[in-house]
């Protein structure tokens, strides 16, 4: 079946005759599609169905066990050139990728039927959308992919005839991580998957295009692509403002993109245009403009409940796709963080019985739901606009339980670049390997970037000059915590306060005092109102210990070094400045370098 386009077809030939598939279907992203898929996949178990009468339109899936989670070692960028891909990301030779792949791909389809799915990144009409075209033998893959991307002859008409598209290749394979590769081509745009129907590594649009292989492609173009939320807010004097926000994997991009003013912060209004990925380009009028690629969302489940984000919690109830969360015996799914309490029993994520007092966890911590974005409450009427939304701020936040303030701001859009590049955060589920280790998340894109990242810092020092009112950068932090390990700032929609404060920044207001790391508020300049926050508590979250920082300028130093010739002077010299200003604060009287 030709999907009309030359190129495609030629393409989808030649990965029809290495996976040999029984049948090729190419998808049209119709509503009877969609049913079809869904009958086969209830038919086959890929897909349970969940209660229609409280949840319509909502089913579960479950991963095969040890198939969970973005594998990051096994994630590649192979280019010609080694120092293309640079030191944070794993390399592979071109021929060295093609050996070992191509036979893991030949007969991978054989009996199963491989699904065409062309789908645009972006608006439709908008200069900053991408065309792909994902070639996959999984249903789920493609449920996932009418959800999260514009599938059909939305994206065929965008192509237009030409050959402008990502051509992205998925094979299920044995599921085996022995045999499972996610390989990046970036200069022949392309990406091949192999051994997980995992999100970040199968739904090809989302991290291994609108992130890896188009921020080589911005590099090249003049713009940026971002791990980034987008959110819009009205402030109570109707002034519309729109802000961006890099944080790492399940550091809080989606709950922050969906936050509900608190009671006591009326007249505040918020719109979600984007929950992960962010294409920001340089406008006409010198400011900084962005769209979400993205059509849906694919948020992490535990830790949603109705007090932390009812948006998403009221979104959820319609149409998802749940991935690896638990069962309830009346066929609704439950999570840890759930408002309901634990319930008596339960089949969990593994679809095991389970009760409150098994050792394990019921869902997965990384099990998620898959929902598009026009169940959204908070949906912005500005999401499909192919020009975006202009930014006036951008945000890097992570989870830091010490040292890191609640926030403060960069000097200017070179500091910001630096505070974005020297970002570290507390690892996550969200891939596989150990959770709560510190490391090094560069504008959280420590997993996502396509080539060198001091090259991607040069790139970030670039944009900042081709725009005449750049967006105020800020660093965040809702995660610092207490001696007794709890959080000290309660988060969600009290966030709002540091955004308001951070909007009054942007408008030459808000009180703030010079640190040796950035401006941040005084105690008075957060709005408190209904805020039940003890003074110490405040001024905990507020504190900025020079002589904590001792240690962190100096790790720094090594770490910038690793980037060898690549590091851009500008960021370096941010690194220098913010060395003497630790050394000044901490320095004894008379004392001198
Ligand atoms: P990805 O989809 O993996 O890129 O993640 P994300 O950045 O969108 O993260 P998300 O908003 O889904 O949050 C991940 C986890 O952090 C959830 O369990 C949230 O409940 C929790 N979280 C989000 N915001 C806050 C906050 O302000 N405070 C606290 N304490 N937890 C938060
Ligand atoms: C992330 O891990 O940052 C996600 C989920 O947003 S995934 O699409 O699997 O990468
Ligand atoms: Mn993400």
């Amino acid at each position: 079946m030709p999907t009309g386009n030359a190129f495609v077809d030629r393409w989808v030939e030649q990965v029809r005759g290495l996976t040999t598939p029984d049948r090729v279907v190419v998808c049209d992203g119709s509503e009877a599609e969609r049913e079809a898929l869904t009958a086969e996949c209830l038919a086959s178990g890929e897909l349970i169905a969940l209660d229609q009468q409280s949840l319509p339109g909502c089913v579960l899936h479950r991963s095969a066990s040890h198939d969970v989670a973005r594998t990051e070692h096994l994630t590649f960028i192979s280019t010609t050139d080694k120092d293309d891909a640079g030191p944070t990301n794993n390399w592979m030779a071109r021929d060295a990728a093609h050996a070992r792949l191509t036979p893991l791909l030949r007969g991978a389809m054989a009996g199963r039927t491989m699904y065409v799915v062309p789908f645009l990144m972006g608006p439709p009409g908008s200069r900053f959308s991408k065309v792909g075209v994902e070639v996959t033998d999984s249903r789920y893959v493609v449920l996932n992919m009418r959800t999260m991307t514009r599938v059909g002859a939305v994206a065929l008409d965008a192509l237009d005839g030409s050959d402008d598209f990502t051509r992205c290749l998925h094979a299920m394979g044995d599921l085996s991580p022995e045999r499972r590769f996610i390989v990046h081509f970036p200069e022949e745009n392309t990406v091949w998957s192999i051994g997980s129907g995992y999100g970040g590594n199968a739904l090809l649009g989302k991290k291994c295009l609108a992130l890896r292989l188009a921020s080589w492609m911005a590099r090249q173009e003049g713009w940026l692509a971002e791990h980034m939320l987008i959110l819009g807010l009205r402030s109570p004097e109707g002034r519309t403002y729109y802000v961006t926000g890099a944080f790492p994997s399940a550091c809080g991009k989606t709950n922050l993109a969906m936050l509900v003013p608190p009671e006591s912060m009326p007249g505040w209004k918020i719109w979600t245009v984007g929950d992960d990925i962010a294409w920001l380009r340089p406008g006409p009028d010198g400011r900084l403009w962005a769209v979400n690629p993205e059509a849906g969302f694919f948020g992490v489940a535990p830790g949603t409940s109705h007090k932390t984000n009812p948006t998403a919690f009221e979104m959820i109830r319609r149409n998802t796709i749940y991935t690896n969360v638990a069962l309830r015996p009346d066929g609704t799914p439950w999570w840890e963080g759930h408002d309901d309490p634990a319930p008596p029993k339960a089949l969990d994520w593994q679809g095991r019985p389970w009760t409150p007092a098994s050792k394990e966890k019921a869902a997965h911590p990384n099990s998620r739901f898959t929902t598009p974005a026009t169940e959204c409450a908070s949906l912005s009427p500005e999401f499909a606009n192919p020009n975006g939304v202009p930014i006036d701020a951008i945000l890097f936040g992570a989870r830091r339980q010490r040292r890191v303030p609640l926030v403060y701001e960069a000097r200017s859009w070179q500091h910001g670049t630096f505070l974005g590049a020297t970002l570290s955060s507390e690892t996550t589920a969200a891939a596989t390997g150990k959770v709560g280790v510190l490391r090094r998340d560069p504008m959280a894109m420590l997993p996502f970037c396509g080539y060198n990242m001091a090259d991607y810092w040069g790139h970030w020092l670039d944009v900042g000059r081709a725009l005449t009112r750049p967006p105020r950068i800020f660093r965040v932090n809702w995660f610092r915590t207490g001696d007794d390990g709890k959080f000290l700032w309660p988060g969600f929609g009290d966030n709002l306060r540091v955004l308001k404060w951070i909007l009054e920044r942007c408008d030459g207001g808000g009180a703030a005092v010079e640190t040796p790391i950035g401006l941040v508020p005084t105690p008075d300049a957060l709005d408190r109102n209904g805020l039940r926050l003890r003074a110490e508590t405040l001024a905990h979250l507020l504190r900025v210990d020079a002589a904590e920082w001792v240690e962190a300028v100096e790790g720094q130093e090594h770490y910038l070094r690793s980037f060898g010739s690549h590091l851009p002077a500008g960021i370096y010299q941010e690194h220098l400045d913010l060395a003497r200003r630790i050394h000044d604060a901490v320095a004894p009287e008379g004392w001198t370098r």
